[in-house]
């Protein structure tokens, strides 16, 4: 997969030559990522979004039509970037590659978007920085490629640096053969895609000793019996989300295979009793 980051900061990203490839100690030269770099799985290019203003204090950004605070990104800057990086497009006659630009005003980003990204030739992403980028440059994009405007979460950040690289960890972890051990995305939080515990947070894990400052591991974990450490592991499961997510609850009681008998048992004796008036369709 080719990886092409847009941004006024390539330093945040670690950037090692003057191609725009990545170090090797920056956050997308290390651990699961640097890996799935190092292996070639994975192709980043960094840009400096500066290189294309064509003035000589290389302006991006001017104040807003109809007014108001801030500054806004100028699509005639943003425009000539995208154009090049699309040129440089890594496999002739591949699909389009996607655009994606991280802002608070965006969808949801999800593991649903992560592992449709995950399944992409060419993610193009391009962080805004101030008030964000002049909307015309998204429209224009729209006219030649897949776009998608996504947010990490219910915050603001003072651009889409940090959440690029959230993103792209997400992503990569999930690429074939990066994580090593496939079993292990169907037990993540959120339950990968299906599995046992989907739409779950994951539960507690424990490793040796089996005593730890008079701590037990729980000794079910110890019995050997699979059906009842897999029941164990699913309620816990269910108390956590209860917990700490009520709204995956909700949702996963409104899906008909969602919750069995079992399931709710456990969720009414830990208080979070599920039943029609407190499940949102
Ligand atoms: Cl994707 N970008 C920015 N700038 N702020 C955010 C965000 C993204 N998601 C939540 N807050």
């Amino acid at each position: 997969m080719r990886i092409d980051i847009v941004t006024i900061f390539p330093g945040y990203f670690g950037v090692a030559d003057a191609g725009g490839r990545v170090a090797e100690s920056g956050p997308l030269g290390v651990s699961l990522i640097g890996k799935a770099a190092g292996r070639g799985d994975v192709d980043f290019r960094v840009h400096d979004l500066r290189s294309w203003a064509s003035d000589v204090h290389h302006t991006v950004d001017d104040t807003p039509f109809g007014g108001g605070p801030g500054m806004v990104m100028k699509a005639d800057v943003w425009g000539k970037a995208l154009d090049h990086v699309l040129a440089a497009a890594p496999v002739p006659g591949a699909a389009p590659a996607r655009l994606v630009v991280p802002t608070p005003s965006g969808r949801p980003f999800t593991q649903e978007t992560a592992a449709s990204y995950a399944g992409e030739g060419h993610l193009v992403f391009a962080c805004g920085r101030y008030e964000g980028i002049d909307s015309r440059l998204v429209a224009d994009a729209r006219t030649r490629m897949p776009v998608d405007e996504v947010s990490i979460g219910d915050y603001v950040l003072a651009g889409g640096e940090a959440a690029v690289v959230v993103i792209v960890e997400a992503v990569c972890r999930l690429l074939p053969g990066v994580l090593g051990n496939e079993q292990s995305h169907s037990d993540d939080s959120f339950g990968g895609t299906g599995g046992a515990m989907s739409g779950l947070l994951e539960g507690p894990v424990y490793t040796r000793p089996r005593t730890w400052r008079e701590h037990e591991v729980p000794d079910v974990l110890l019995s050997g019996n699979h059906r009842a450490i897999a029941r164990w592991q699913r309620d816990e499961a269910l108390r956590r989300t209860a917990v700490n997510r009520p709204d995956l609850i909700r949702r996963l009681a409104a899906t008909p295979e969602g919750l069995g008998k079992r399931d709710r048992q456990v969720l009414a004796d830990a208080g979070f009793p599920v039943d029609a008036e407190n499940v949102a369709h």
